[in-house]
């Protein structure tokens, strides 16, 4: 038996449910990249605002490529379950925040319906890195096929051609403005969704731009929560221990943080009433957050695969990358910032420690290995270039670096990476001896984040080589 509103009262007594009738909510939100993600952040955050008395919060989620969540959710009413896992006993909890959701590529209609609604006031993203379609120097690539075909509109697919066509009924009816809110693993992310979504408009339509620019906001937010990929093993689990088939079922840590730049042009739900932080800059929470948990994560994922492991768990537990993971978290990267005041770093990596130790979470270093491209100029690149400039050494990202170079060159299998063709180009013409210059050199592929200087390129070379070995 299926997980939904007819079920629901066969779980179990100490299931946590919606306190309120999920279909009586109207939609104040449309969500772009309804992923595990965010099934188990932000649309927690919501139905606990919803279950404290808040009122038409729903999430209408668009998926802009596959239709796996909607084949999950739909048939369950849009309910699925969020199960905790770790040393402590599991909570499970049942989530009503999401009504329903939307394919693009299906309905693009709908998708722009959605977000030109006067009910939705917010549009949240977890689109990754890749679905912001930076360029290397970091405002919009207007040279990548989907962005010139959705200027050419003859789109929509990316998600800017889907926010000018719903910003332009807006505008076009009495809707107002929207709060677009970034919750991507960027530096700066509301002003970097800014950013390219003004360059697109200028090209688009300029009146929208400045229509966007004077209606629109675009807040920071910090989110955390580890979700590793739900497994098929999962699911059987679940069903078997709740007695119901939960095909949308997302597992996940107790741990989660969701700190957001206050600026929103029209009201929100009461999410800080449930433990998310508003605060004035989110800066300093977000480049600790990339800095010191991802781009750890990143580090064991590379150095991890190249050994052979397969879990975070297990590469924080080996002799050699625990230590080396420490020094990363605590040395180098926590040095490369200034903390906001109160923001214990000390204490923020003890907490991580223990997170990637978590023996019941078994999250695959092949998962974060994933977009590499697009995750190491915020998770190293940036930590790098402060130190290299402050003349300090950073053996520990240098090292993660050394194995990303190696992992690219796919010699284990392919590499999923929306930059795999021109990072496979860049080895076959440089070879082992020339790639670190090639990559990081004054002309590499990746000089609009850093540069490295004669030394430090010399440190790689030498880790690449060693690691080749
Ligand atoms: C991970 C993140 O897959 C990855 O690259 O580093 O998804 C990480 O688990 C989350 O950012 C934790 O909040």
């Amino acid at each position: 038996m299926k997980l939904n509103h007819s079920t629901l009262d066969r779980l179990p007594a100490d299931a946590r449910r919606p306190d309120y009738i999920p279909s009586q909510q109207a939609c104040g939100i449309v969500h772009l990249g309804v992923g595990a993600f965010h099934r188990a952040h932000q649309a927690v955050y919501t139905d606990a605002a919803m279950n404290a008395g808040e009122r038409n919060w729903r999430i209408m989620g668009v998926s802009l490529r596959s239709r796996s969540v909607r084949d999950q959710l739909s048939p369950q009413d849009g309910l699925y379950t969020v199960s905790t896992k770790s040393e402590a006993p599991p909570e499970i909890r049942v989530i009503g925040a999401i009504a329903d959701v939307l394919v693009a590529p299906e309905n693009p209609a709908a998708v722009i319906e959605a977000l030109a609604s006067t009910a939705t006031r917010i549009v949240t993203l977890t689109v990754t890195e890749k679905g912001y379609h930076q360029s290397a120097g970091g405002g919009l690539d207007m040279s990548a096929p989907a962005i010139a075909a959705d200027l050419a509109r003859s789109g929509p697919t990316t998600i800017f051609g889907f926010l000018a066509a719903g910003l332009d009924r807006r505008r076009q009816g009495s809707a107002g403005g929207l709060t677009l809110l970034s919750c991507d693993n960027m530096a700066d992310n509301g002003k970097s969704l800014a950013r390219s979504l003004d360059e697109f408009l200028e090209q688009y339509d300029p009146t929208l731009a400045d229509w966007t620019r004077h209606n629109c906001s675009f807040p920071s937010s910090m989110v955390d929560r580890i979700v590793p990929a739900t497994t098929d093993a999962d699911r059987r689990t679940l069903s078997e221990t709740f007695g119901l088939e939960d095909a949308g079922a997302v597992f996940t840590e107790p741990f989660s943080q969701w700190v957001i730049e206050d600026d929103f042009v029209g009201p929100r739900p009461g999410w800080e009433q449930h433990g998310a932080e508003l605060v004035s800059d989110v800066a300093p929470y977000e480049t600790a957050k990339l800095r010191m948990l991802n781009g750890t994560h990143s580090a064991l994922a590379y150095l991890g695969l190249a050994k052979g492991l397969n879990l975070v768990s297990e590469a924080i537990a080996d002799p050699q990358l625990g230590p080396l993971a420490q020094c990363l978290m605590r040395e180098e990267a926590a040095s490369s910032f200034s903390p906001a005041p109160g923001q214990d770093l000390s204490h923020y990596a003890d907490e991580l420690a223990a997170r990637f130790s978590n023996p019941a979470l078994p999250h695959r270093l092949a998962q974060i290995a994933m977009d590499g491209s697009q995750k190491i100029p915020q998770r190293w690149l940036s930590t790098l270039s402060v130190h290299q400039e402050a003349g300090r050494e950073t053996p520990a990202i240098l090292q993660a670096l050394a194995s990303w170079v190696l992992y690219v060159r796919g010699r284990s299998g392919a590499v999923d990476d929306p930059m795999r063709d021109q990072l496979a180009r860049a080895w076959q013409s440089a070879g082992h001896a020339g790639i670190a210059g090639a990559l990081f050199g004054a002309n590499g592929l990746f000089r609009e984040h850093w540069i490295a200087s004669e030394a430090m390129l010399e440190q790689l070379d030498k880790h690449i080589r060693t690691q080749l070995t």
